[in-house]
């Protein structure tokens, strides 16, 4: 394999703050490369950004359910409200299937939505891992370098196998979609996946009372698991077709990132992120042994906590990674 030509980190780091469409699209570029010399040079992309933006700056979320629920309208629906807003809005839509196998990718689709074309929107369409089910590796650091210059950033993957539980474990909010009468809710329920959501939807309420006995049913049995947290889930009833009961869904994703910053969990939230991530990817590399050099996970993540910020550990990440190949 031929070995990744050297780019100008730093450059790439401001284009990416400017949320510049070309740097955003070379540094993700340079994030997805798999020759030699890609990965340090990402690492050292990831360390060049403010480390108050990665730490606190904008809103991760996360947009899952099952195949047909609607996301990607809902997505559509709140894309269009922000941009024309100004905001600066990127999306990561992770495809279950490969590009190879042909079909529309979910970008595709939220492309040829109204939303689609505006200036302030980025949307890149991955596909998912294929073997082990699940979010690809590259999916966590695309998020962190779209938040650099991104006021929202968005990662909608079809709730299927792993990614589900994946893409919670990325980002600061999850969105749950499910639609009324499919069984949808009561899989939902079955499937033990109750931790995912912080915001469950409803959608297509424009079918009616069916789309209120679902809300009212799922509404209870949140309540019920969560007698002792301090977010209460909500559930909003919404039609991403009519765009009816988007504004609550809004407000519930403020209100959840207002949570998380009066709880001062946004920050450690995203640094568990980060460690869980360096772990997962030493895990990959060099297996259980290489951990086990290293002084065990545990370890490993004491070390993370107690350093500052996302630069200091993306270094002693490489120092590992060095310690390891010799
Ligand atoms: N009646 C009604 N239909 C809707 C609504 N939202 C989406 N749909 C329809 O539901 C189907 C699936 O919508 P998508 O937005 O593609 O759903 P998705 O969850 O992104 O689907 P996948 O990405 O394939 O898992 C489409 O035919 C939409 O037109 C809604 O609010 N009401
Ligand atoms: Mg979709």
């Amino acid at each position: 394999m031929n070995q990744a030509t050297s780019v100008d980190v730093k450059t790439l780091a401001e284009g990416l703050a400017r949320a510049d469409r070309s740097c955003v699209a070379n540094a993700l570029n340079l994030i997805d490369d798999k020759r030699p010399g890609a990965h340090e040079q990402a690492l050292q992309l990831l360390t060049a950004i403010d480390g108050e933006r990665l730490n606190q700056g904008g809103h991760l979320i996360g947009i899952t359910g099952p195949p047909g629920a609607g996301k990607s309208s809902l997505l559509s629906a709140l894309l269009e409200r922000w941009c024309h807003r100004g905001l600066q809005v990127a999306v990561l839509a992770v495809d279950p299937s490969s590009p190879k196998t042909g079909g529309a990718l979910l970008g595709d689709r939220l492309r040829m939505s109204a939303a689609g074309q505006h200036k302030n929107l980025f949307i890149r369409s991955l596909a998912s891992r294929q073997q082990l089910g699940g979010l690809a590796p590259e999916v966590w650091p695309m998020s962190r370098a779209l938040l650099a210059g991104y006021d929202l950033v968005l990662v909608e993957t079809v709730g299927v196998g792993q990614s589900e539980i994946d893409v919670a474990n990325i980002v600061d909010t999850t969105v749950y979609v499910v639609q009324p009468a499919s069984g949808d809710s009561i899989q939902f329920l079955k499937s033990g996946i109750m931790e995912v959501p912080d915001i469950m939807v409803v959608n297509k309420s424009d079918l009616g009372s069916i789309a209120t006995k679902a809300a009212n049913e799922l509404t209870q049995v949140l309540h019920r698991s969560e007698q002792h947290t301090a977010w209460q889930r909500p559930v909003c009833k919404l039609s991403a077709r009519d765009r009816e009961g988007i504004d609550a869904l809004e407000e519930a994703l403020k209100a959840h990132r207002d949570h998380l910053r009066a709880q001062n969990s946004l920050t450690s939230g995203r640094m568990q992120q980060q460690v869980a991530y360096i772990i997962r990817q030493l895990n990959d590399e060099f297996g259980s042994h290489g951990i086990k050099k290293l002084g065990g996970s545990k370890q490993i993540a004491a070390h993370c906590q107690s350093l500052h910020g996302t630069g200091q550990m993306l270094a002693s990440y490489n120092a590992w990674v060095e310690e390891l190949r010799r």
